[in-house]
């Protein structure tokens, strides 16, 4: 019997201390006591995996007013305040004990510190409201991939959006606990803190994620944002990586996808790019299938290099999304079913946003106002827009009409290609494949850059590197979590690595096409199975011409000239070159663990390019490889 049962009863009906009792499991008791006595909730629900609790936490979420209903049946809408329309890198911080080190590249401070200022920002947040106890599952439910989660919240759209975007788990630590009661799991503690008449968290000033990863915990507080709130999501990521550091495996900022080659073949691609460098529309290519457009956690399962989509959802952002470009998406948001809108324009319960090619009302309630006008101006000062630019939808992975039939395979899926996607104006080629697994972690993925665009800063152009576009996430050194990269797998065949740019530029215009990368894609595919030669570029393997024209055709029945092809696929020897030297300095200043295996990729790639560039000049046309 819980020592916690006296508590327990206080707060809970029968049904919610039927459920929690029935795990017994002493180290949940224990993390739902504290935040009992910490948080000092009216009552408490504790869900377990019954469509009835799921439906439960829905109806509270709208009840509340945290969801509002939209007129297509089952689809809401949720605000979060003005000031938190994003994750707060600022103030995520990782709470180290006296006696560990972390690197001093991460953001944190000391454990009894953080704890002391969380427990007095989340003591009483509580009150008067109701806390929920929820259990989720990251990765399929049954498998070698499941890290179950527990979940506590006094915001139901927290939970509405866990529910839509993970798989159930209250079964899976019901299974766990059973198989070893010492078992590894997950928590969250969230407060939404203060809310305004908007039903929104007030205390900007006073948002806080903290991530006290040696208990695997993260709490945060005076936030709704769910990138921010929603434990599984990148809470989770932060501390699955250090969970794969132990034990050997990969958590990645990745999607994964099913190319439908020729004659029935299948091939799964993973992906990582930064955000604005095309992720989500790869992973949408129409023709093919998605498996997961965000998380991806790679293991070797019977000599086989595996991955699995950690969630069973979509928190995608719905700026410029249009019929055409999305059909997909476009679809699910306009059928009735399961959506959470987030920071869209509400007027007449339909939501609009930025970009969706449709007449836009010029008011109604959105993030700044119950009452936005066009041109309002926002509480810093700022011209507001219609939506918020990282405005959001929250769907499930079964609504979608390219879902892939595998997608929650308990062994995951084979991986053929890693694609690390960047955006860069002048550099790389549309698409291109590495000599190896080492050169391919080293270049393509540790030298990931994006510019940045009109969209998420003031200053264009300006390169970000971002190490497998999970430099956010990394909660050990750059060096080490390379180090992961390039040891894993060593003993089995790995995948074809390959870098794109779909963002080539001349005179300002971008030389590809939108629908360009669906023949990327299918030339991975060809690659992969080794159907197809390559011309060797120094800093890579590129498709020959012949192949391409070939798939344009076929796949988006349009001619590919020789003259295009010849200008997206030059060698361009300075550029290449710059960007090594800007890799060097960080990889020489930045980062003090850099493993040799990096630097000596760095210098194998700068003297292919010399030795070219003495060859053949600065700029090398794909014929005269
Ligand atoms: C991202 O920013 O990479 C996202 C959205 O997927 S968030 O949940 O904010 O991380
Ligand atoms: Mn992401």
């Amino acid at each position: 019997m819980s020592a916690h049962q006296a508590l327990f009863r206080s707060k809970m009906n029968k049904h919610s201390l039927r459920k929690i009792l029935a795990l017994e499991n002493e180290k949940v008791n224990a993390f739902v006591a504290y935040a009992i006595e910490l948080c000092e909730p009216e009552s408490v629900f504790v869900g377990d995996d019954s469509d009835a609790d799921v439906a439960y936490c829905r109806v509270q979420a709208i009840d509340h007013l945290e969801e509002l209903q939209l007129q297509t049946n089952g689809h809401t809408v949720h605000y979060d305040g003005y000031y938190d329309q994003g994750r707060r890198k600022d103030v995520t911080k990782y709470l180290v004990p006296e006696d560990q080190h972390l690197d001093p590249n991460l953001h944190q401070m000391p454990r009894e510190e953080g704890i002391r200022e969380m427990e007095n920002l989340q003591r009483g947040a509580y009150r008067g409201r109701e806390m929920f106890v929820r259990f989720f599952c990251l990765g399929s439910t049954n498998s070698i991939f499941s890290i179950p989660c527990l979940q506590i919240t006094d915001s139901s759209y927290v939970v509405h959006s866990e529910d839509l975007l993970y798989r159930r788990g209250y079964d899976e630590f019901m299974r766990q606990s059973h198989a070893n009661p010492q078992f590894e799991f997950f928590s969250y503690l969230h407060c939404s803190g203060e809310l305004d008449e908007r039903v929104t968290s007030k205390n900007f000033e006073f948002n806080r994620v903290y991530m006290d990863y040696t208990r695997n915990c993260v709490r945060s507080v005076n936030t709704q944002y769910a990138g921010n709130t929603v434990g599984l999501k990148k809470l989770s990521l932060r501390l699955a990586i250090r969970k794969a550091d132990r034990e050997g495996w990969l958590a990645e900022h990745m999607f994964i996808m099913r190319v439908n080659g020729p004659k029935g073949r299948s091939t799964f691609l993973c992906g990582a790019y930064p955000s604005a460098c095309g992720k989500t529309s790869t992973a949408m290519i129409p023709g093919e299938n998605i498996v997961g457009d965000d998380l991806a956690y790679f293991r070797v399962i019977d000599g086989e290099f595996r991955a699995v989509n950690v969630e069973a959802g979509i928190f995608g952002i719905v700026t410029d999304v249009n019929a055409k470009d999305d059909p997909v998406i476009w679809d699910v948001l306009h059928t009735p079913g399961e959506v959470i809108f987030s920071n869209v324009l509400l007027k007449e319960g339909k939501p609009y946003w930025l970009g969706m090619d449709e007449a836009i009302p010029s008011e109604g309630k959105n993030y700044v106002s119950d009452h936005w006008t066009e041109g309002m101006l926002g509480p810093d000062g700022e011209v507001s827009t219609c939506s918020h630019k990282n405005a959001r939808y929250t769907v499930q992975m079964k609504d979608l009409h390219n879902a892939d039939p595998d997608w929650d395979t308990p062994n995951g899926l084979p991986v053929g290609g890693i694609i690390y996607g960047g955006r860069d104006s002048d550099t790389s080629a549309p698409v291109f494949e590495a000599y190896s697994w080492d050169h391919g972690v080293c270049t393509m993925g540790a030298m990931l850059e994006s510019e940045t665009t009109a969209a998420t800063t003031g200053k264009v152009g300006v390169r970000v590197w971002n190490v497998m576009s999970n430099m956010d996430f990394l909660s050990m050194s750059v060096g080490r979590y390379i180090h992961n990269n390039l040891e894993f797998a060593k003993d089995i065949k790995r995948p074809n690595v390959f870098g794109t740019n779909y963002f080539l530029k001349k005179d300002g215009k971008y030389l590809n096409g939108k629908l360009d990368k669906a023949v990327w894609v299918k030339w991975m595919e060809l690659r992969i199975h080794g159907d197809v030669e390559g011309l060797d570029a120094g800093y890579g393997i590129l498709p020959k011409y012949e192949d391409l024209k070939a798939l344009f055709r076929q796949v988006l029945d349009k001619d590919y000239s020789v003259d295009d092809y010849e200008e997206q696929f030059t060698v361009r020897i300075p550029e290449l070159l710059a960007k090594l030297d800007r890799m060097e300095k960080i990889y020489t200043e930045k980062v003090s663990d850099t493993p040799e295996t990096m630097m000596r990729e760095l210098r194998a790639q700068r003297e292919r390019l010399l030795a070219m560039r003495a060859a053949k000049g600065d700029s090398v046309k794909p014929r005269d490889l």
